[in-house]
């Protein structure tokens, strides 16, 4: 920790990237993990010979031209590696470039904006394929799916502009389909979701030309213009970027949260665990991997099915344990309580165990190491989906429109593959923590508000009395490159420690669980005075857990409802509000970085920084692209540090709306309220 904040002597939102920080391995400790579950299932791993993401880190270190975004591999006369710029001694500069003449800021650009377009598009098919199914349901072609949130739909509708009165749910809903589904292909005009942001973000969108029109016509756009040849300009190449994750956070994201929860249930609070503790010896273990609800939701019903649970006790075992990992398992902890059996780093480290009988894997984040490990034990991996199969593993696909047979297939292939656990087993003992999740917008609303007077009106008040010093969004991933989890547990402490309230999603979340952030009793143990009186009278954790990684859309509704409540400022850009992804690794959160951006959120990575082969379009998105958007990008690899920079931000916030001063009524601290107990 000390050799780290030597090295890490600047700090504030506007410092400069330190290339030789951004390339390589940023860890406060030299751990591979701060987990002590996925510590001991390394040891295990290293035991069995098998090699794990955290042994590879070691021993294949990150391509240093790659990771600065110096390469560019977009024509057949490259790769070039073109490094920044340089100033000569006699000050003329010496200006490298491509063989097509291309700059480093150009390459860099490019290499950036094809980060979010790969990362919209993930979020967006997953959408589609949302809506898909949604359309297939109103029209009674999907049976087992149906519409659980009929309020919502009715809210959806009419922001979609479709006529409600006096129709029936079902007309409504093919509709709403529609409608949802043209969004994706739409070619000219906005995508009707964007009408749901601030009047004045709205308006800053259309000054800049970046509101979007379709969703897939925003990302094929970025694939034409990064193509040798077509847009050389790196502020141009940008724009088309923070258009591209407009349409994600606002399009595709928000269409795949909405149709969701319409289809499954809008999320309230569940108790649940964390940990690969979930997983039980004496069980079927099935682990749920990935990201569409679209099947793991039906898995929830097979598993708990009478035929099922009878097929796994003719097999020796005492019922059927489900366990979720990544945001498949955020989707169904927050709707139905499911256990989270890890995040991203942990997926390897399940199998170890020796009882994971299938892992059932759909799309995304879903390492291809996994059947190499599942080959060591006796582990099944299930894949689903035509868009992503892995050679050697089992496959049987989940068609929507039959839902319940492929379901059924799934889990029991699982049961199946029970018997043929070998003794090698080793559950971490112990490790299991309790969380509190389902905190969608709606459920805040309620929370604050009550059932008669939902709003974010007493959050809004609590920020203007400074009781809460503002709200920050910790999401994303885990990244080898770094100690696994140590950046969003240390990040998150120090700010609710600061009273600043923290929204998650993702395997942020996860990391916070399993360090017991995410229950009503933390608000007493780590938060500041003033966010813990407020946590324990609402009764909510101070770090709430909102859903999976297209779930950020709820952040941005959230962030809109505080605006629309009135008190603190006329946009987002104007709210003492923060964002971070303190070990993002996946072109997901660049993207998500980039609409939060977009959004006016000041937004700090960690782990590592893209661009740093370019000091000019570095500046740009860290520094200029305040003044267009009211938002900008920051890297700070040191979480606590990162969170210093954000609570920094939420304080400039503060004092442009002029409630800088309420903080200086001294309210009670931890001790003074210890005191007051005890007298
Ligand atoms: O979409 S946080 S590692 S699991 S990309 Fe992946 Fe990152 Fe986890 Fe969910 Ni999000």
């Amino acid at each position: 920790m000390a050799d780290e904040s030597k090295k890490n002597k600047k700090s504030g939102s506007k410092k400069k990237v330190d290339k030789k920080e951004a390339g390589k391995e940023q860890t406060v400790s030299a751990k591979k993990t701060i987990c002590d579950a996925t510590q001991q299932m390394i040891e295990k791993a290293a035991k069995d010979g098998v090699s794990t993401v955290f042994d590879r880190a070691e021993s294949m270190k990150p391509c240093p031209i790659g990771a600065e975004g110096s390469c560019c591999k977009n024509c057949g006369m490259g790769p070039c590696r073109v490094p920044a710029s340089k100033k000569k001694e006699e000050g003329k500069e010496e200006r490298k470039t491509g063989l097509c003449g291309a700059t480093a800021e150009t390459i860099s650009a490019r290499n950036f904006i094809r980060m979010v377009a790969g990362g919209a598009a993930a979020h967006s098919d997953h959408g589609r394929g949302v809506a898909e199914t949604f359309l297939a349901a109103a029209k009674g072609e999907a049976p087992g799916y149906g519409i659980k949130d009929e309020q919502k739909l009715l809210q959806v509708a009419m922001d979609f502009g479709i006529e409600v009165e006096g129709r029936s749910v079902k007309a409504i809903a093919i509709e709403v389909g529609e409608k949802a589904l043209a969004e994706f292909g739409k070619q000219e005009g906005e995508l009707d979701f964007v009408k749901r942001a601030p009047l004045k973000r709205q308006e800053v969108w259309k000054k800049l030309g970046v509101t979007p029109r379709g969703i897939d016509r925003e990302i094929v756009e970025i694939m034409h213009r990064t193509h040798i040849g077509v847009d050389q300009d790196y502020k141009n190449l940008i724009l088309q970027g923070v258009r591209a994750s407009i349409g994600d956070g606002w399009g595709g994201s928000m269409i795949g949260t909405e149709l969701q929860d319409i289809m499954f249930g809008t999320p309230v609070p569940v108790l649940s665990k964390v940990n690969l503790g979930v997983l039980k010896e004496d069980e079927v273990n099935i682990i749920i991997h990935g990201h569409e609800p679209l099947l793991s939701e039906m898995i929830v019903v097979a598993a708990q099915s009478a035929e099922m649970v009878e097929m796994a006790k003719s097999k020796g075992a005492k019922g059927i344990n489900l366990s979720g990992m990544c945001c498949t398992a955020n989707e169904i902890l927050m709707r139905h309580g499911v256990p989270l059996a890890g995040n991203f780093l942990q997926q390897e480290t399940a199998i170890v165990t020796g009882v994971v009988d299938a892992m059932v894997v759909d799309v995304q984040c879903i390492m291809q190491s996994i059947q190499d490990v599942a080959q060591c034990y006796h582990t099944k991996i299930i894949t689903t989906t035509p868009k992503a199969k892995i050679p050697g593993a089992e496959h049987i696909e989940f068609d929507e429109h039959d839902a319940m047979a492929g379901a059924k297939a799934i889990v029991k292939a699982a049961i199946e593959n029970y018997p043929n656990r070998t003794k090698n087993i080793d559950i971490p003992k112990g490790q299991t923590m309790d969380l509190v999740a389902g905190f969608s917008h709606e459920t805040i609303n309620y929370l604050l508000g009550g059932m008669f007077r939902s709003s974010y009106r007493p959050l809004n008040d609590n920020i203007i009395n400074g009781r809460i010093r503002g709200v920050a969004g910790v999401v994303g991933c885990n990244n080898a490159r770094v100690t696994h989890d140590e950046g969003h547990v240390a990040m998150v402490k120090e700010l609710i420690k600061n009273d600043v309230l923290v929204l998650q999603t993702g395997c942020s979340a996860m990391s916070c669980a399993k360090a017991g952030l995410l229950v009503p009793e933390a608000a007493r143990k780590y938060a500041g005075s003033g966010l813990a009186e407020v946590c324990e009278t609402v009764g909510i954790p101070p770090v709430i857990h909102m859903g999976s990684c297209v779930d950020n859309s709820r952040i941005l509704i959230a962030a809109t409802a505080m605006v629309k409540d009135g008190g603190l400022g006329d946009d987002i850009s104007d709210l003492p509000v923060a964002g971070a992804a303190p070990e993002w690794m996946s072109e997901k959160a660049i993207s998500i970085g980039q609409y939060f951006i977009a959004s006016g959120v000041f937004t700090v990575f960690g782990a590592t920084w893209p661009t740093t082969g370019s000091d000019i379009l570095t500046k740009h998105l860290f520094e200029e692209m305040e003044e267009m958007l009211g938002g900008m990008w920051a890297f700070e690899p040191n979480p606590i540090k990162a969170a210093k920079m954000m609570i920094a931000h939420i304080d400039s916030k503060r004092k442009a709306l002029g409630i800088d001063k309420a903080r200086e009524r001294v309210l009670f601290d931890m001790e003074m309220r210890r005191e007051l107990e005890s007298a």
